[in-house]
């Protein structure tokens, strides 16, 4: 596996690359133009500039998180086409400067939705949580909860813009059902997946999170039997996923080991997080170590050295320590996402041992 460590940009993370250069073991930066929007071009200006600053500290550039689908496509809108032009221009843009893997989402309206972004824990550091009780009708009030959270932040899947539109998107989903929005990925990934195979980028699609539909909105990544039914899409091993532990955890029917055995061939970026769930379906996110929430983090380790895992891996969300929360993006501070790497290093240089390759 190669390590890597998701960072926002020069003036929109509150890590630095000379930061990172100190966490052992990370080899490439994951990265975007987080002032894009869902389908506005990618200027090939800016993607070279990123790719060169990363580059020049020593690490690969290899991953991009995220180019956002615009709604447009989601929905199935005449409009489509002319946005997955727009994204096939960014796709061999970014292949032009190494970039290997794409993450992208296919999420309704929403990314990673959570109700409280600082819950404080017993030992004083802070995390993300999601109370399910309150995601059910006032989807404005929890969108402004998020924006005012994020501060000066970009959110990802979160922009201003579109968050101003909220009644409008909705609207336009209102006859989007699982069947619609599956057909309408099927056909983004008919057009897309021919040039990916052409310039060798590979997708990776990121679980819905939380793993369920939340106001009314279909979701379609959230666990096996959607995972099976979304490969089976577009069989190619360029359609592929991200598999993200803290996404597909919240649902403990979710055998996370397993899914990762069965389709490890098509796992291209893999995200490390652990949650706890309580007993009302609530959940926060807590430490990578197994014992501390309900992901068993080593089994999944374990799964991917089985099957001599070569692809991406990075530390997903961690909670805030020592204050950092005053300052750092939500879910993206420096010292638990570190302690995130060592723990999969420990684990997987132990198996490494007992395999008798270290
Ligand atoms: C990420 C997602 O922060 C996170 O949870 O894993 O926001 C992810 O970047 C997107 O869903 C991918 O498009
Ligand atoms: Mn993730």
């Amino acid at each position: 596996m190669k390590m890597t460590w998701r960072w926002y940009g020069e003036g929109n993370d509150s890590i630095t690359l000379d930061h990172i250069r100190q966490i052992p073991g990370v080899e490439g930066i994951v990265w975007s133009l987080h002032d894009k929007v869902a389908g506005e071009i990618w200027e090939e200006e800016r993607i070279s500039e990123v790719v060169k600053l990363i580059k020049s500290k020593g690490f690969n550039a290899d991953v991009v998180e995220s180019v956002n689908v615009h709604d447009d496509i989601k929905i199935g809108l005449p409009s489509r086409d002319d946005y997955i032009d727009i994204y096939i221009d960014t796709i061999r843009k970014l292949a032009k400067h190494g970039v290997k893997v794409i993450c992208y989402n296919f999420m309704p309206i929403f990314d990673w939705t959570r109700t409280s972004l600082y819950e404080e824990q017993a030992d004083g550091s802070n995390a993300l949580f999601y109370e399910k009780k309150s995601v059910t009708h006032d989807a404005k009030a929890m969108a402004a909860k998020i924006l005012e959270g994020a501060g000066d932040f970009t959110m990802p899947g979160w922009e201003p813009e579109r968050m101003a539109k909220l009644d409008e998107l909705f609207d336009l989903y209102k006859d989007i059902d699982e069947e619609k929005l599956q057909d309408n990925l099927k056909y983004f990934l008919e057009r897309i997946i021919p040039i990916c195979e052409e310039e060798d980028v590979k997708m990776a699609i990121h679980p819905d999170d939380p793993p369920w539909p939340i106001f009314g909105l279909p979701r379609i990544i959230r666990s096996r039997d959607h995972i099976k039914k979304f490969l089976e899409l577009n069989d190619s091993p360029y359609n592929g996923l991200t598999l993200c532990t803290g996404s597909l955890g919240p649902n403990l029917q979710n055998d996370i080991p397993g899914i990762v055995r069965e389709f490890h061939d098509r796992i291209h970026f893999a995200h490390i997080r652990n949650v706890k769930v309580f007993d009302n379906g609530d959940f926060i996110e807590v430490s990578h170590r197994g014992k501390d929430g309900n992901v068993d983090v080593y089994e999944v380790l374990k799964a991917y050295h089985d099957n001599e895992f070569k692809g991406y891996i990075r530390p997903d969300h961690g909670r805030h320590l020592w204050g950092e929360e005053k300052n750092c993006r939500p879910g993206y501070g420096l010292y638990d996402r570190a302690f995130g790497v060592m723990y999969m290093f420990g684990v997987w240089d132990s198996l490494d041992k007992r395999k008798g390759e270290c």
